[in-house]
């Protein structure tokens, strides 16, 4: 909870000098992702929100979360791709500009840990201005990183509230690697991810887990799902909640989590 509070004090610190606020979120979990709670921090000052690793989902799911309406500024990228500088360029230069202001415009990214927000920059700065890893709270101190003449970046560590009572948004945030998973968890987020499956992405079960699609009924119930693949796999009750989950399911997670189809039409 400490840890939080230096965090948020980071809004206080900066909120004065910046005149742009990048949200960082998850292409895959574009509605969850967002730090809701963030929003009274902001205030009046503009904020893009940049849903990244749109390379991770699927033609089908991109179309789909293209199409949300709720942010009023957003764009979606795979930030790993220097041709996509041009793209986030181009909207913060859009927002700045209402702003007129005629020196060094500021830049604070924020969003939760993991999300891609030092590699998001490397991409404005198009060198390895700050350091990247897949795992939580690589970046562990602010700080700032001119990338132009007239900008200047706010790196900043990943915000957590470590008080995420919601089971459906921690376990989505444990698929996108946005928080840790406990290992006694790891069943809960295995069965949760397996429902999903079978419920909304039926077809991609069988190159997930390589079943020959003569296997898979009509109606498939996760535990149909589990029987059939602890026999592909030769595994048995103990091991094969922790085998899904590092071997499978987290490696595939190229769905729209959001399930923003269903949303947008609600
Ligand atoms: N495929 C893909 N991977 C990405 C993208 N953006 C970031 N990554 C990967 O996501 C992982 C985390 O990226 P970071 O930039 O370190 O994330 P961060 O938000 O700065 O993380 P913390 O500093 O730990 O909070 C790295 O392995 C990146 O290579 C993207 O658009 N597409
Ligand atoms: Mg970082």
């Amino acid at each position: 909870m400490l840890k939080n509070i230096s965090k948020l004090s980071l809004f206080t610190k900066y909120y004065q000098v910046a005149d742009l606020f990048i949200h960082c979120l998850d292409a895959r979990l574009l509605i969850s992702s967002k730090i809701t709670w963030i929003k009274s921090y902001l205030k009046n000052k503009p904020c893009l929100y940049v849903g990244l690793k749109a390379d991770l989902l699927t033609k089908d799911d991109l179309n789909v979360v293209k199409k949300l309406t709720i942010y009023p500024h957003l764009i979606l990228i795979n930030s790993k791709n220097f041709k996509n500088k041009a793209l986030v360029l181009k909207a913060i230069k859009k927002l700045l500009l209402k702003s007129q202001k005629w020196n060094i415009y500021n830049i604070f990214v924020f969003g939760y840990p993991n999300i891609g927000k030092s590699t998001l920059i490397n991409l404005l700065t198009t060198r390895k201005s700050c350091l990247t890893a897949n795992r939580l709270h690589v970046t562990k101190k602010e700080s700032w990183i001119k990338v132009n003449s007239y900008l200047r970046i706010l790196d900043t560590p990943g915000i957590l509230n470590q008080q995420i009572f919601d089971l459906k948004l921690r376990y989505k945030l444990i698929l996108i690697n946005c928080l840790k998973c406990k290992n006694d968890q790891k069943k809960d987020v295995v069965i949760y991810a397996l429902n999903y499956l079978c419920k909304y992405y039926y077809q991609d079960l069988f190159s997930i887990f390589k079943i020959p699609i003569l296997k898979i009924e009509k109606k498939l119930s996760v535990e149909y799902l589990l029987k059939i693949i602890k026999k592909q796999y030769l595994l048995n009750s103990n091991n094969i909640y922790l085998f899904l989950y590092e071997k499978i399911i987290k490696k595939h997670i190229n769905w729209d989590l959001d399930l923003i189809k269903l949303y947008e039409s609600n």
